[in-house]
């Protein structure tokens, strides 16, 4: 067994495990001293989220003594984010994890979070810096940008018209993903797939939707599409089979297995990407857990992560948890069980 194999097995091993803990919106765990963790996502109605708060009841019951409160706006939008977390200021919660839909417009509320004594960090798409004591990248941002225009390359064997259908034009994690496809792109072996335009669906199913419609119909070369998103790629993966044109255009990007299993077997997607975001909740919970028990999480200093190990912060406040997983035919009915 490879050492990649046996990680995936493991990950999958623990990740099933984790599935079985507390289900629900406002899941919780033991609290023993009263200790209160909010994860505070991009929009309600996301799996990969409810996959990152599963991971991070699991975190908790481990550690024990920490209760967390997974909550969100029903919109990926910065307004409805900051009245959620001003609400959690409020009730005085110790710790806030937030996935950001702004950068700049979070860093006041996590400024007036931190003042008032609670811990703030990031993960997934990171508030500024000045707002948090740190971020927690799923994993480092040039691997993922350049994986994925990889990926549809692959499938095009590099030639013909691609775009990106993205989530939001404020967030944090897809913007900087999508700078590091660019990076990727200036290569020459991309030099027949050039990329015609990019797109925001705003993490809702039905506006990703009509923008891959909208792409298929201003393109009509158009041979591929990147989605850094599982909202887009979902949505988008889902136009491409319901407008007939399997074979025509394909879609990549970072996707759940349980939700791309369908795409993968009908051939709208060849392959696909994302880490484990059981794992990537477990971790960041992990990390906040130790923060409010004293640990330092600033520029330099190393971060444990319970069972997924430890990792360094950068000079900008920024560490990265692990390495994304390419799902395709071969696996992606395996994982689709997980996640
Ligand atoms: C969506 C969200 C999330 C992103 C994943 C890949 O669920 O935009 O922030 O990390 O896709």
């Amino acid at each position: 067994m490879t050492k990649t194999t046996r990680r995936q097995t493991l990950q999958l091993f623990t990740a099933g495990a984790a599935l079985s803990l507390a289900p629900g919106l406002f899941s919780t765990a033991a609290r023993a001293d009263g200790k209160r963790i909010a994860m505070v996502v991009k929009n309600l109605g996301n799996s990969y989220f409810d996959a990152c708060a599963k991971g991070a009841n699991e975190a908790a019951t481990e550690v024990g003594g920490f209760e967390i409160i997974y909550t969100a706006p029903t919109k990926a939008t910065a307004e409805e984010q900051i009245a959620v977390i001003d609400a959690l200021i409020a009730q005085k919660v110790d710790g806030i994890i937030v996935s950001s839909n702004d950068a700049d417009a979070l860093v006041p509320v996590g400024k007036k979070a931190m003042d008032r004594g609670i811990k703030v960090i990031s993960f997934d798409s990171a508030i500024g810096q000045e707002g948090r004591i740190m971020h927690l990248n799923a994993s480092s941002t040039p691997l993922i940008g350049a994986k994925q225009v990889q990926m549809i390359a692959k499938t095009l064997g590099g030639k013909g018209e691609v775009a990106i259908l993205s989530a939001a034009s404020t967030m944090t994690n897809q913007n900087s993903w999508i700078e590091a496809m660019k990076e990727e792109w200036k290569k020459p072996e991309y030099a027949e797939m050039p990329l015609v335009a990019t797109v925001y669906g705003d993490d809702q199913d039905d506006k990703s939707y009509r923008e891959m419609q909208g792409l298929v119909k201003a393109y009509p070369n158009l041979k591929g599409v990147i989605s850094p998103t599982t909202i887009g790629i979902r949505s988008g993966a889902k136009a491409i089979i319901d407008g007939g044109l399997v074979g025509k255009v394909f879609i990549t990007g970072l996707g759940l297995p349980s939700e791309m299993k369908d795409a993968v077997l009908k051939g709208a997607c060849d392959s696909f990407a994302i880490w484990n975001p059981v794992d990537y909740g477990y971790s960041s919970t992990q990390i906040m857990i130790n923060i409010l028990n004293g640990a330092e999480a600033g520029p330099g200093s190393t971060v444990k992560m319970g069972r997924m190990g430890e990792t360094k912060v950068g000079d900008d406040g920024q560490a990265a948890m692990g390495d994304p997983f390419t799902f395709d035919k071969s696996n992606v009915e395996e994982f689709a069980k997980i996640f």
